[in-house]
């Protein structure tokens, strides 16, 4: 538990709203192709001020089982009138009111960084240092998608390498696997480099995976299904490549399970995917007490979410550069006012208050498609 815990705050209400965000450019992964960010942003509004949060849901259930209409409608149903049945709340209870509703992580994790947000903006805290963070930036790896072949992949890669990202992933699906990483190696001799199969294998495309242990890649990630981790820690026994769990590590007994069965031998954390910051917290201590290596990964996010990254890829077990990109590597236009920036290949940690981000409300409004709000 990050010490000491925040202060209460008086909820008033909660506004929600669907944002459509185009991308710079379409993004593909193994599960498909985006071109707009659909997301869910969530404002607590309290008696000392608002704060924000993110539901970082996409708009069909793919990369797992949560999607934006279903997260909006058991925030709108479930949870948030759970929480405003409170008179005051503790962001470290959030979880535990909204315990009884089984699964629905990304739909708890942004309204439970909405009132954190809140919370600490309150008391003038920054997010980074509640959380226990020892870096004032971080160093930025960047997730490219598959492209039209692997000359144009090479493209992509040295556009990136040339803005100074120090970790390049990138998204493989069978048939767009061993072309794509070879042609990255050729072409970049010996940079951080990793690749991220999205689920698209199984444990019969052994003898392929196993042909990417020539590239001496840092991590092979979620090459296998979200519930295969005992078929995982098979794989990782036939590949000299570290197997790194994303979207089979759900929550912090998830995580103590798949290191328990040799699942993996580093974890990728998102806040979402486990249901918050707080306990993806549990697990970045879990893991580092197990010396399991952590980075931070990126669902996408906003300057919202994108900032509480900073803040989490901060603490000491985030030892591998982690998916948390500048706002421009996806939006030419963020809703935060001071969007995360790229500087000598790191991001900086933001040292205001909260989230430390201000909203430019003129882009939250072009974005927003679907609004509601509930007041107590
Ligand atoms: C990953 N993210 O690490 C995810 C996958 C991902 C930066 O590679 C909408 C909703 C679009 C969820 C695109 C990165 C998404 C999404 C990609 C998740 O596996
Ligand atoms: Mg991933």
């Amino acid at each position: 538990m990050p010490a000491p815990p925040a202060s209460p705050v008086a909820l008033d209400g909660f506004e929600l709203r669907v944002l459509h965000i185009p991308l710079v450019s379409p993004f593909t992964t193994s599960f498909g192709t985006e071109t707009v960010r659909e997301v869910i942003v969530v404002r607590a509004l309290t008696a000392d001020g608002d704060g924000w949060g993110e539901i970082v849901t996409g708009a069909a259930p793919l990369y797992s089982s949560e999607y934006t209409q279903g997260a909006w409608d058991v925030a709108l149903r479930h949870l948030v009138p759970a929480l405003l049945d409170q008179r005051t709340l503790a962001p470290e209870d959030v979880a535990v009111i909204l315990r009884p509703v089984v699964g629905h992580r990304m739909a708890k994790a942004g309204i439970e960084l909405a009132v954190l947000d809140a919370a600490l903006r309150a008391q003038g805290r920054p997010l980074g240092e509640y959380l226990g963070a020892v870096r004032d930036r971080v160093p930025s790896g960047v997730s490219v998608g598959i492209q039209r072949d692997p000359a144009a992949l090479v493209d992509a890669v040295r556009g990136y390498l040339d803005e100074g990202y120090v970790r390049i992933k990138i998204k493989i699906k069978p048939g767009r696997d061993i072309a794509e990483t070879a042609a990255v190696r050729d072409a970049f001799g010996t940079i951080p480099l990793q690749v991220d199969a999205n689920s698209a294998y199984t444990l019969a495309d052994a003898d392929v995976l196993a042909e990417l242990d020539r590239f001496d890649l840092l991590l092979i990630e979620q090459p296998l299904q979200e519930d295969d981790l005992v078929d995982h820690a098979t794989l990782a026994r036939q590949l000299r490549t570290p197997v790194c769990l994303d979207e089979s590590i759900t929550s912090h007994k998830a995580a103590a399970d798949a290191l328990a069965l040799g699942a993996a031998s580093v974890i990728n954390i998102k806040a979402g995917r486990v249901g918050g910051y707080l306990e993806a917290v549990r697990i970045h201590d879990l893991c580092r007490d197990a010396a399991i290596p952590v980075w931070c990964g990126g669902m996408l996010e906003t300057g919202i979410g994108r900032a509480a990254n900073a803040a989490l890829a901060a603490l000491p077990g985030f030892t591998l550069p982690g998916d948390v990109s500048a706002s421009s590597r996806f939006y030419h236009r963020d809703i935060v006012s001071d969007p995360l920036e790229l500087e000598d290949g790191h991001v900086r940690v933001p040292t205001g208050p909260g989230l430390g981000i201000r909203i430019d409300p003129i882009a939250l409004e072009d974005f927003t498609v679907e609004r509601e709000t509930v007041r107590r």
